[in-house]
This record gives structure tokens, C-alpha cells and sequence, in this order.
């Protein structure tokens, strides 16, 4: 087990798009768990394995009050989304920033574990929102392209000034 470094916005690695897991082999398991590990600790409710610089479609979530319902997505697909909604959101990738955006307050994806199943399931609430927002860092996107131009731009230089402060 390992924690791995998180990436911070404007990393390029964050806007890769993730590539099919095609093995699900020991590796993965690993990495799994390294990303398990990794989100606990932070600590945040999902992880993608974009942020932690690898480009391939798996993330991890665990949304309860005693952090003991571990959800791995590998290779998962939105099947369908409810009415939209304005949520207050965050990411360990743009750290110290929250803002609202519009989501859907239901999500039905599908998806496999790390033995390689597919499996089906309907959430909402803040685990709706978290399944959004980790598809989302899959195909490279972040929350904060949501915002103005304007804040955008002042949530980069922030964070490029602490980035260069913490060097
Ligand atoms: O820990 C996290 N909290 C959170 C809060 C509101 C909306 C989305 C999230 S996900 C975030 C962890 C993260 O960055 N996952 O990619
Ligand atoms: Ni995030």
C-alpha cells in the first residue's frame, strides 16, 4: 500500500483522457488499493486514477459516514441522469477552492469492479455528484470548467503562485 502524490491544477496530466482497463490482474488490485489509501487519507469521498498521473479508466469512491463502502468504477459509463440540480463542489485537485455548480441529482452508471464484473447501480445525493465528477477527471475535465473564464483564471494563478511558494 502507498499514497500517491495528488496533482494539483494546471497539471497537464489532468486533462488526459484515461484509456479502457484491459487487465484486471494483481496491478490493478494494487493500484486500487493505492488509490483507496490515497483518497482516505487526503481525505475526500473519490479519487480518479487521472489525478494521481495515471491515464486509465478507474476510480475509487467511498461516500458513507463510516468510510467502509469502498466503490470501484472501472470503465464506467453513465446510463442516465436526472433533473439537474446546483451543488457546492470541490476537488483535491483544485485544492481550498469550493464552488456551486449544476449537476444531476441522480446518476444510474454501470461499470466493473476490480475482479473485472459489470455491474449496475443507481445513487444520488453527494454519491450522484461524485460519480459525475470522477467520469469527468477521466476524460480530463475538471469542475472548475463549469465556472467564468474570469474565475478560472484566478483559481490557476492562485494556485501557480502556491506551487511555486511550496518549491
Ligand atoms: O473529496 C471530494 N469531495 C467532493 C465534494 C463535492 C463534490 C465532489 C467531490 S469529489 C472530491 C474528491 C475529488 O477530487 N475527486 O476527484
Ligand atoms: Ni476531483
Amino acid at each position: 500500500m502507498a499514497i500517491l502524490k495528488i496533482l494539483h491544477h494546471p497539471d497537464p496530466r489532468l486533462r488526459e483522457t484515461a484509456q479502457p482497463i484491459t487487465e484486471f490482474d494483481a496491478e490493478l488490485s494494487q493500484f486500487i488499493d493505492d488509490l483507496f489509501e490515497t483518497m482516505y487519507d487526503a481525505p475526500g469521498v473519490g479519487l480518479a486514477a487521472t489525478q494521481v498521473g495515471v491515464a486509465k479508466r478507474v476510480a475509487v469512491m467511498d461516500c458513507s459516514e463510516g468510510k467502509d463502502k469502498p466503490i470501484v468504477m472501472a470503465n464506467p459509463e453513465i446510463l442516465e441522469l436526472g433533473d439537474a440540480e446546483t451543488v457546492d463542489e470541490g476537488c483535491l485537485s483544485v485544492p481550498e477552492h469550493f464552488d456551486k455548480v449544476t449537476r444531476h441529482a441522480t446518476t444510474r452508471f454501470r461499470a466493473q469492479d476490480r475482479n473485472g464484473e459489470t455491474y449496475e447501480m443507481e445513487v444520488e445525493g453527494l454519491m450522484a455528484q461524485c460519480v459525475q465528477h470522477e467520469l469527468d477527471h477521466l476524460d480530463g475535465k475538471l469542475y472548475i470548467d463549469k465556472l467564468s473564464s474570469l474565475k478560472r483564471m484566478r483559481i490557476r494563478k492562485k494556485l501557480e503562485k502556491a506551487q511555486k511558494a511550496a518549491r
